[in-house]
């Protein structure tokens, strides 16, 4: 957990969705110090609520419930979905309907910001020769990454029509370490993480502002211009791994797709077998 950081949050009550996820055990340590109290939601068990926590456990595609998940929430960090690509339907319940219930909760809630866990995949479908910033046109590898386009365009119109800010955050590979060659570019360290959703908090005014999600590495496909304002700085780097991942993986087959496109194995899942 980071000791310090320039800003420091003042919510009342902030509230993480997808906490008992892999990320969300993460930043649900991590928020705490930044909020006075943290409500915790999750459709899978959150286990006990430690001090500072209310804990809600909640399904996102169950509109009353989300209301009523919403109540007197300042601020949002949005985790809970479908992480990976699979079949449609589960797609669709978690984050298509679930994001209409979120956004619509949050408006007539008044919740006034929000950071959306988006994805990579978004832009899965550029090459791994290309470097892309956020203004260029979404081309996603799957139904996931389709659907978490979907999310950040209602995060546009929720801003256009009704004030509600967010920072979608097409995060890269977050885990403690790069695992191949192709996360050389799209690794994300948790601490790394952590500075990026407190940023998109605490920035003064956001809009609908895309972020890549990535630490400062050496090999990157991402160009971050169009959200500096947001005020991250990557302070990790996967180059302290490169010479390991390298010595793991120090052929490519360049006739392989996983290896051609930016969403790696992604664009080669076949969610219906
Ligand atoms: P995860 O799959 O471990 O956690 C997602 C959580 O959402 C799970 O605990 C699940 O129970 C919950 N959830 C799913 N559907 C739900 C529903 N209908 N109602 C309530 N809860 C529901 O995923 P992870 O890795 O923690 O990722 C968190 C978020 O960040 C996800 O939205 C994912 O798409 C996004 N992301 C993660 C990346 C990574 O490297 N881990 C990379 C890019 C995006
Ligand atoms: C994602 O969107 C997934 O949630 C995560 O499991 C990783 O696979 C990541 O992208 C990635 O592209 O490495």
């Amino acid at each position: 957990m980071l000791k310090s950081h320039a800003t420091p949050l003042t919510f009342p009550r902030l509230l993480l969705t997808g906490a008992a996820g892999q990320l969300g055990t993460e930043l649900r340590k991590r928020l705490k110090p930044y909020c006075r109290v943290l409500r915790v939601s999750d459709q899978q068990d959150l286990g006990q609520a430690q001090a500072g926590e209310e804990l809600m456990p909640t399904d996102l595609a169950n509109a009353a419930d989300m209301q009523n998940l919403l109540k007197q929430v300042d601020a949002v960090v949005h985790l809970g979905g479908i992480s990976t690509e699979q079949a449609w339907e589960p797609i669709l319940a978690s984050n298509i309907v679930g994001m209409v219930n979120l956004y619509e909760a949050a408006r007539l809630q008044g919740t006034k910001r929000i950071v959306f866990a988006s994805s990579n995949h978004v832009t899965g479908f550029y090459r791994q020769d290309q470097v892309i910033d956020t203004k260029m046109p979404p081309k996603p590898d799957g139904f996931y990454g389709v659907s978490k386009a979907f999310g950040e365009d209602l995060a546009e119109m929720y801003w256009a029509r009704w004030g509600i800010e967010t920072v979608s955050v097409r995060i890269g590979s977050a885990l403690p370490a790069p695992k191949d060659r192709r996360m050389l570019a799209t690794w994300i360290s948790l601490d790394d993480l952590e500075r990026l959703v407190v940023s998109a908090l605490t920035a003064p005014i956001v809009g609908h502002t895309i972020i890549f999600g990535m630490s400062d590495n050496q090999t990157s496909w991402w160009d971050n211009t169009h959200a500096k304002h947001i005020g991250y700085r990557p302070q990790d780097s996967s180059d302290v791994f490169r010479a390991e991942v390298e010595a793991k993986q120090s052929h490519i087959d360049l006739q392989d797709n996983a290896a051609i496109y930016q969403g790696g194995g992604f664009v080669k899942v076949a969610p219906h077998g």
